[in-house]
Parts: C-alpha cells; structure tokens; sequence
C-alpha cells in the first residue's frame, strides 16, 4: 500500500512534467498503479487506517504524486447530495467546459504540498470528463461543485500544473469573475 513516503513533494521534477499517455488495454503494472492510487485516497478516509500509516486524508491523487509520469488518476469523493464518486481513470480528459466559473471558498491544499496556500484558485464550475476505468471501459462524466474541482486539479497534475499557479500573485482573494463559491 501507498503511504505518505512515497507521495513526491513540490520541488521533484515529476510534478513539472506533462505525464505520458497510457497504453490501452493497460499492462498488468500500470492497472496496479492505478489500483494503489485508488486504494490511498480511500484508506486515507479511513480514520483508523489513516491513523495507523500517518496518512493524510485525500480525495484525489495522480500518479505524477508517485514518481509515475503517466496519464492516471483518483478520485473518491461525496458530492452535494452526499453521492459517493469513486473513478480511477486512465487517460482523463476535459472534453467540455462551462463558462461559468467556480472555487473553493476555503482554497486548495495538495498532498505534494506540506504547507498550506492562500487564495482562491478559479475552475470551470462545470466539466464533462472521459476516460477509461480499471475494468477498460471508457466512461464519460458530468460533474459539478467539489467533485468537478477535484477532477481538474488532478488533471492538472498530468499537465505539470500546481494549484497555486492558478492563485492571483497581487492578490489571492481577489474576487474570480463569473464564478460561484464551493463550500466543501
Ligand atoms: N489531493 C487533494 C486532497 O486533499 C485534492 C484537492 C483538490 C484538495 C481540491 C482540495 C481541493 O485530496 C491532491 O493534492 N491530489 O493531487
Ligand atoms: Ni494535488
């Protein structure tokens, strides 16, 4: 199993690299990759597990976050009708977007972050994602509010990119245009 040990930690090149795709159908090794990502967010929800492995509660991860430059990712999340959505994708792709914007009232922190960030980081409040799960079936997803946040901040660590790239510099709570607040 993962543990706080081997998520890589800003500052390692990894995080700055734009991850390779996966070739489809998946080897055996990148659906065990995959399967551990999954496998850490969930037992990182686990009070007692977590406990136990000194892991910090997550509901994302990329494998960039494990030294893995491939195009996979994570997610195990409630969203506002406390539905649970749990999705380990290969190859995630935004296919649409609104205009609309949206954020985190309370800013975004990352497990490759030990320090905490201020500000408010602008996202599209809504975004259809596809990829292909662990079972190699392509899915397509309609999402909003926490779960659409959490999705493109994981799609950003394909991509090289940091949640504060997004942050205003001058002035991190400046008032993002066209765009909601999402409480978690
Ligand atoms: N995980 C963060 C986590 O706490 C994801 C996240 C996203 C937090 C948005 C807060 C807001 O689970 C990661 O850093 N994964 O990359
Ligand atoms: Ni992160």
């Amino acid at each position: 199993m993962l543990t706080m040990d081997d998520i890589v930690r800003d500052g390692h090149p990894v995080l700055r690299k734009v991850a390779e795709e996966v070739q489809l159908p998946p080897s055996q090794e990148d659906k065990a990759i995959l399967e551990s990502l999954i496998e850490y967010v969930k037992n990182s929800q686990d009070p007692d597990i977590a406990q136990l492995h000194g892991l910090r509660p997550g509901i994302g991860l990329a494998a960039p976050q494990i030294n893995v430059s491939k195009r996979m990712i994570a997610v195990h999340v409630n969203d506002e009708k406390d539905n649970l959505l749990s999705y380990a994708l290969f190859n995630p792709k935004i296919i649409s977007h609104s205009v609309e914007r949206s954020y985190l009232a309370a800013g975004e922190g990352c497990l490759s972050v030990d320090e905490s960030i201020p500000g408010f980081v602008p996202r599209y409040a809504r975004i259809t994602v596809k990829g292909v799960d662990l079972e190699g079936k392509e899915v397509k997803l309609r999402l909003k509010g926490l779960p659409a946040i959490v999705f493109q901040h994981e799609i950003d660590h394909l991509n090289g990119i940091m949640f504060y790239d997004h942050i205003n510099k001058q002035d991190p709570y400046a008032e993002v245009p066209n765009a909601a607040p999402v409480e978690r």
